[in-house]
């Protein structure tokens, strides 16, 4: 079957990088971008059209036009900027997924993308390793959304026979767009001023270790599970996806070896911190290698490298 794709909130992080990769994938014209602004620029014969999540009809209208056979759900507002606006933070995590169900139940577009987060996690959740099922007591707004998100997708596919698939995407570290309003983005922030100002004031402290991965990986991972068989697919939540362990200390370091002259410093109190500390360290995947044959490729070392070399050539 020939796929036609919408990506709802194509914009940010990983949509604009994902948007390349399904573009190559399944051709330019098959794929369509949307979000609530129109970005800067389009490249010739891509489609874009400009769409609030929150406004049903018009995202009927909108799905009715395209006839989509897959949609991906990127549309979200994240940990730090959640705390900022809960109400707001929850009616688009959630309202804007159970829009994108509803319609794809009344319009029979069967395969759907929805990304969850580590932040599914809490503090009485083990650090090292979580496992894929273990207590779960998110105590962030976003955290909280997105557990909800995710009994919604299992719901969807159970009772509805919807093909959701998901991973719990850890922070994500790109060098093409920026993140916003995370609680893991002082690991992409530092690049940036690294080459720019050789110092970094992090907002996390030094021993603060989080889970993260590299846009490549995050990309390959998120098409190969849309594209395994779909009795592979044994978990209709969202999958633990992990890549890369690291502190801010460790990445520091890391960032010295290719920029001596780096400085770091980091700043108490930030809000960021309780949202960090709340987390896991590390994440234990085994259901995505055995399910869809997951697989990382950049550990510590190779990432920083690949960062500084197409920061400095882009
Ligand atoms: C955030 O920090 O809020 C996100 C996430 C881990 O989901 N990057």
């Amino acid at each position: 079957m020939k796929e036609r794709i919408i990506i709802i909130g194509a914009n940010g992080q990983i949509g604009s990088e994902l948007a390349v990769a399904l573009r190559q994938k399944f051709g330019t014209g098959n794929v369509i971008t949307s979000d609530i602004r129109h970005p800067e620029t389009l490249k010739e014969g891509e489609i874009f059209e400009t769409i609030n999540v929150l406004d049903k009809e018009a995202l009927k209208s909108l799905l009715t036009k395209h006839q989509p056979t897959q949609i991906y759900l990127l549309a979200a507002m994240l940990s730090a900027t959640g705390e900022q606006y809960p109400q707001k933070a929850w009616d688009l995590n959630m309202n804007g997924l159970l829009n994108v169900l509803d319609l794809a139940l009344e319009l029979g577009i069967k395969k759907i993308f929805w990304p969850s987060s580590i932040a599914v996690f809490g503090p009485h959740s083990p650090k090292q390793n979580t496992e894929q099922y273990c207590i779960m007591d998110p105590n962030s707004i976003y955290g909280i959304s997105k557990l909800a998100g995710e009994r919604l997708c299992e719901y969807y596919h159970h009772k509805y026979g919807l093909d959701i698939r998901s991973i719990r995407y850890p922070g994500i570290i790109s060098w093409k767009t920026a993140p916003g309003g995370g609680t893991t983005d002082y690991a992409v922030h530092i690049f940036f001023e690294a080459l720019k100002h050789g110092k970094y004031s992090c907002f996390l402290s030094a021993g603060t270790e989080l889970p993260m991965l590299y846009m490549e990986d995050a990309v390959r991972g998120t098409i190969e599970l849309m594209e395994a068989p779909s009795e592979n697919i044994r978990i209709r939540s969202s999958y633990n996806l992990a890549g890369i362990s690291f502190t801010p200390a460790q990445i520091a370091e890391e960032i010295k070896k290719i920029l001596p002259n780096f400085e770091m410093s980091y700043v108490e109190n930030d809000p960021r911190q309780a949202i960090a500390d709340s987390w896991p360290a590390s994440i234990d995947d085994s259901y995505a290698q055995l399910d869809w044959g997951w697989k990382p490729t950049f550990d510590l070392e190779t990432m920083t490298k690949d960062m500084i070399r197409n920061l400095k050539t882009n």
